[in-house]
């Protein structure tokens, strides 16, 4: 169901913390885009616990992944998500897959396969990451994935390992 929608089109975000109480940081984010102006949520999944993907001496994760029916173009939407990780706390230091209060990634925009400097969608990640593709799963069972195939066939592909849903 990644078609276009009666509210707009269906895009997947991908929220992720490992700093500052990071349950409490999703459920904030969550309610945060629900309330953004040509936003609607759909589903969210469940939250999703996991070591660090990257440097090892950071606290592990929390993840979960969101689905939305929008009106609002990708960029206008990535720059929302972009406030909203700073409302929440985000400071940018410039290392990669370092530690945050909160990450929003867009992971799929309805049918867009999107190459901007500052936008690549489907997110690059979204196949080899347990914590993305499980929860992704969780609340799109049919779903494709513009460009990367079906979910169930990605789902194969790759190990849940130590990912693990939290209650
Ligand atoms: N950008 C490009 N495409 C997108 C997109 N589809 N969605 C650009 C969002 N942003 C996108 O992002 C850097 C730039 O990516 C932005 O300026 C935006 O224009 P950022 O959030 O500032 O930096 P980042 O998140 O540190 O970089 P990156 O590469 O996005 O990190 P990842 O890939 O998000 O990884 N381990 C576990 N277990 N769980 C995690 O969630 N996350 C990370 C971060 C590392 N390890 C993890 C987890
Ligand atoms: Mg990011």
């Amino acid at each position: 169901m990644n078609q276009s929608a009666d509210d707009g089109v269906i895009a997947y975000i991908g929220l992720g913390s490992n700093l500052a109480d990071p349950s409490r940081q999703i459920k904030s984010a969550r309610i945060a885009i629900a309330q953004l102006a040509g936003v609607k949520e759909r589903a969210f999944s469940s939250l999703y616990h996991s070591p660090p993907m990257g440097p090892q001496d950071q606290p592990d994760y929390v993840n979960a992944v969101m689905c939305i029916a929008t009106d609002l173009p990708p960029i206008d939407l990535l720059r929302c998500l972009q406030r909203i990780e700073n409302e929440q706390g985000r400071v940018r230091k410039g290392e990669r897959w370092g530690a945050r209060t909160l990450d929003l990634d867009i992971l799929i925009y309805g049918e867009s396969i999107i190459e901007l400097p500052d936008l690549i969608v489907p997110h690059p990640g979204l196949t080899e990451r347990a914590f993305v593709l499980y929860p992704l799963h969780e609340i799109a069972p049919h779903l494709s994935v513009p460009g990367k195939g079906d979910i169930t066939d990605l789902l194969a592909q790759c190990p849940m390992a130590e990912l693990e849903p939290m209650d």
